[in-house]
């Protein structure tokens, strides 16, 4: 009724039990003993780090709560317009140290664990990475969540609780991938809050049957129902109050289970019907770039969409509107084709469940969704199977023929009589069986499509998309090239060069962080004898980490004083790992040719690998393999190893790399030109004065138009010519002995056994040797070319020391922070509130 008296009972009595935020020492220490005796129901004379983490993380989270729940309120009284990231991945990791920076407290809790005996630095270490995604796309959408709050923009998250993250990757003493479980969730998680009494239902299967009452109306009945039940993960912004919402779906059986045959004594069949249930949810998806149209990936996102979209229309019905203003408070931001269903489905709810006619309920739908294209590599570009889609959601089908329908209806229109555009722009391509192409239904369907760098937005409107351009108009696409959070990946991962960045530029971090164009006040200090000593003395210090890292995971001794030149990314032929370690291959027989003498004139390198390669995806396998053993023997050659060492670091996530990226001199961004769309580890790298050797794509050549090409090492073919060296392949190839005889060297030692049975590197080989795709025959003189020059330049010390603070000095452009309000202005409309302290 609206005139409850709230709150119950007496109010002075609510108020004197209230707390705030913690903000002093005492409280700190006060609140980690309370949840130490009764949250974890542990004492302190047999307290171990990890109850120590947890006792840390606990009480943490209540700040967090505090700040969340008045966040959430204020959404709700003012009502501003509010977008939802719908991602399948959230690459979050570590969460201790993000929150204890962004509340202003790391300080208050380091003093306060040491008070109580503990080590702050042990306890973060004891936390378990959140990994669930694969590689840019997961963490994107963490550093937009990050800046969403960071920048008080009211956005909340959608994705998957998955029971088990990405694999954990072990390597076997032959050099082989293993791929092991990740329960992530098996020493109870503490950020996250279950919301058991948030739960939909979402359907499978059964029949759809169109009413035929002069309306586009049906129904759709039976099949199976599975239950999405709510946990909600704090995101805190950095020095603000707004602390946003990550929800994510866990699959549970709609009853517990199937009381029918459980009374008729079938108990396998009882439980049968709740496993399935429970299956959707239980695992990530570990493909990066491939498309698989396997079932249970189909179920998993219509269950996380259908879910999401009755929680955020829930969210809207209680404002009072009527359902046609849904575009003015809500926009839904599809990251890649994912969650494309999320379009039929509101279309069913509005149709189905509204009674709004067709294209009322398009014009709704197409002013709500934008889409965010990540790659324009074919493999990678989803298709659903026509029989399955039926199969698994019959209506759904239904209502996508209808809007292929009246869209080829339209083309048809504009363009008479171009029959093979319209099966060029049909959302069912012909074949068998027919698949439905979910990039051309979140194009049609959204009101605004981007791609995450200048050069892949371009590529496109030019290629994928050419036919929409042509046909919606070119304003429709846009760009939004990627970013990253400066928290995490700069300040959290390297506080010493975050400390003596505030000092230098005597402005606080709490400003800096969120401004950080702020940081060009560090180019006039690149003439700074004293500044560039610390800055040198900071690097040097980051690489020590990673050698202690890397002395204690593994047992290796590393040279400091080397070049530490890293390559660090999903493992993908595109992404041309087998370039990097094929010239490392040509550097250690270059050096083993040498005299000792002359060896002393070059520079030391270690060179790191790490990096997952799908369970399935043999060719990335073996490449980890070749790596692995050219590490074994190279590292083991007295002659050579003290100027050159191979490490692969295995099972690489987001908390490894927050150890590489601030410890790294070079780093290798060398993907065939025009295949990395955006690529984000670059802009870690430069972020924390690493330089760049790389090709002419993706963000690689953003960065180097702002920092300068000068502090860049570019090399390789352009985006406009790789077709053209394609067609040679195929049509005229050249012989490698011909074409590259360094190359044709390497090969051939590793085909003669220098680094094991050549014969297991043969299928690897044969694609270098023979269609050479990703043209590293082409591009290998011109990157050996490249490394001479990072030799070179490295060689002054003084120098470089000068190009490392000029790039970070020209890094602004590539927080996150700027990425998100361009989505939040020029995308969805939606402007920041803030919440009263
Ligand atoms: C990546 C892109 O390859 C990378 O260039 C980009 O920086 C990143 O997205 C963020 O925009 C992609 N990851 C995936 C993962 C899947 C499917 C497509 C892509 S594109 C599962």
């Amino acid at each position: 009724t609206g005139k409850e008296k709230w709150p119950r009972g007496d109010e002075k009595i609510w108020k004197a039990g209230m707390r705030g935020v913690d903000t002093d020492v005492a409280s700190i220490t006060k609140s980690f003993v309370n949840h130490v005796q009764t949250s974890l129901a542990r004492q302190a004379h047999n307290l171990d780090d990890l109850g120590a983490y947890q006792a840390a993380a606990l009480s943490v989270r209540d700040n967090l709560i505090l700040n969340w729940d008045d966040t959430q309120l204020t959404y709700t009284r003012k009502a501003p317009k509010r977008a939802y990231y719908l991602s399948l991945e959230f690459l979050m990791g570590r969460t201790l140290d993000n929150a204890l920076l962004n509340l202003g407290l790391k300080d208050q809790y380091k003093d306060g664990v040491k008070e109580l005996g503990f080590s702050i630095e042990d306890l973060l270490d004891k936390e378990r990475d959140a990994a669930l995604g694969n590689g840019g796309l997961g963490r994107l959408a963490a550093c937009y969540l990050d800046s969403s709050a960071s920048q008080e923009l009211p956005v909340w998250g959608y994705g998957l609780r998955y029971k088990y993250g990405i694999f954990q990757q072990l390597i076997s003493p032959e050099g082989n991938q293993l791929e092991a479980p990740d329960p992530w969730l098996d020493n109870q998680n503490p950020w996250e809050l279950p919301r058991l009494d948030v739960a939909y239902e979402v359907r499978f299967y059964g029949q759809a049957e169109r009413l035929n009452d002069g309306t586009p109306r049906a129904s759709w009945t039976g099949g199976q129902e599975v239950l999405a039940v709510a946990y909600d993960v704090m995101i805190p912004g950095c020095y603000t109050k707004t602390t946003n919402n990550l929800r994510l779906w866990e699959s549970k059986p709609k009853r517990g289970f199937d009381l029918n045959s459980f009374n008729a004594g079938n108990y396998e069949g009882a439980i049968e019907s709740s496993n399935s249930a429970a299956a959707i949810t239980s695992v990530l998806y570990p493909n990066d770039h491939t498309s698989f149209g396997k079932e249970l990936r189909l179920k998993q996102q219509y269950f996380w969409t259908a879910a999401s979209l009755a929680d955020i229309l829930r969210r809207f019905k209680n404002l009072g509107k009527s359902i046609t203003e849904i575009p003015d408070y809500i926009a839904i931001q599809l990251n890649d084709t994912h969650p494309t269903l999320a379009i039929p489905e509101l279309m069913r709810i509005l149709i189905d469940d509204e009674d709004l006619d067709w294209n009322k309920a398009w014009e709704i739908v197409n002013n709500t969704f934008f889409y965010t294209n990540h790659t324009v590599l074919p493999e990678a570009l989803e298709k659903w199977p026509v029989p399955l889609m039926e199969h698994v959601l019959p209506r759904h089908m239904q209502i996508i023929y209808d809007i292929n329908l009246f869209f080829l209806q339209a083309v048809e229109k504009k363009f008479p009589g171009d029959r093979d555009r319209l099966s060029r722009m049909s959302l069912i391509e012909e074949g068998f069986p027919k698949q439905v192409r979910m990039a051309y239904l979140a194009c049609i369907g959204s009101k605004k499509v981007n791609g995450v760098a200048e050069l892949h937005s371009d590529l496109v409107r030019t290629t994928i998309l050419k036919d929409f351009v042509e046909f919606e108009g070119i304003s429709k696409f846009g760009n939004v090239t990627n970013g990253i959070t400066p928290r995490r990946w700069l300040d959290q991962c390297n506080p010493e060069l975050s400390d003596l960045i505030s000092k230098t530029l005597k402005v606080e971090k709490s400003v800096w962080l969120k401004s950080l164009d702020k940081l060009e006040g560090l180019l006039p200090f690149a003439e700074d004898a004293r500044f560039r000593r610390e800055w040198a003395a900071i690097k040097q210090r980051n690489k020590e980490r990673l050698a202690h890292y890397v002395q204690t995971t593994l047992g290796f001794t590393i040279n400091t004083h080397a070049m530490f030149d890293v390559q660090i990314k999903r493992l993908h032929e595109y992404k041309r790992q087998t370039l990097n370690i094929l010239g490392v291959i040509h550097r250690y027989l270059t050096l083993k040719a040498m005299t000792p003498e002359a060896r002393q004139k070059v520079n030391h390198r270690v060179v790191f690998f790490a990096g997952k390669a799908a369970p399935a995806y043999y060719i990335a396998k073996l490449t980890i393999r070749l790596i692995v053993n050219v590490a074994r023997i190279i590292n083991a050659d007295p002659d050579t190893k003290e100027y050159l060492t191979v490490y692969f670091i295995p099972d690489y996530s987001v908390s490894v790399a927050e150890v590489l990226i601030p410890a790294s001199d070079i780093s290798q961004h060398i993907s065939t030109a025009g295949t990395e769309a955006s690529g984000t580890s670059n802009m870690k790298f430069c972020l924390n004065g690493g330089l760049l050797v790389g090709t002419v794509d993706g963000a690689n050549i953003e960065i180097a138009e702002s920092v300068g090409e000068s502090n860049v090492f570019f090399f390789g073919h352009l985006t406009p010519d790789v077709e053209d060296i394609r067609y040679q392949h195929m049509y005229h190839p050249i012989p490698i002995e011909e074409k590259c005889p360094a190359l044709a060297n390497v090969l051939n030692k590793i085909s003669g056994g220098m680094f094991g049975d050549g014969g297991v590197y043969e299928p690897l080989l044969k694609t270098i040797r023979q269609v050479d795709y990703y043209l590293i025959a082409d591009d290998f003189d011109s990157y050996i070319a490249a490394l001479a020059m990072v030799d070179e330049a490295y060689l002054d010390k003084t120098e470089w020391i000068k190009k490392s603070i000029k790039t970070v000095a020209k890094m602004g452009k590539f927080s996150s922070d700027r990425a998100i309000l361009e989505y939040a202005e020029s995308y969805w409309n939606v402007e920041a509130i803030s919440v009263a302290k």
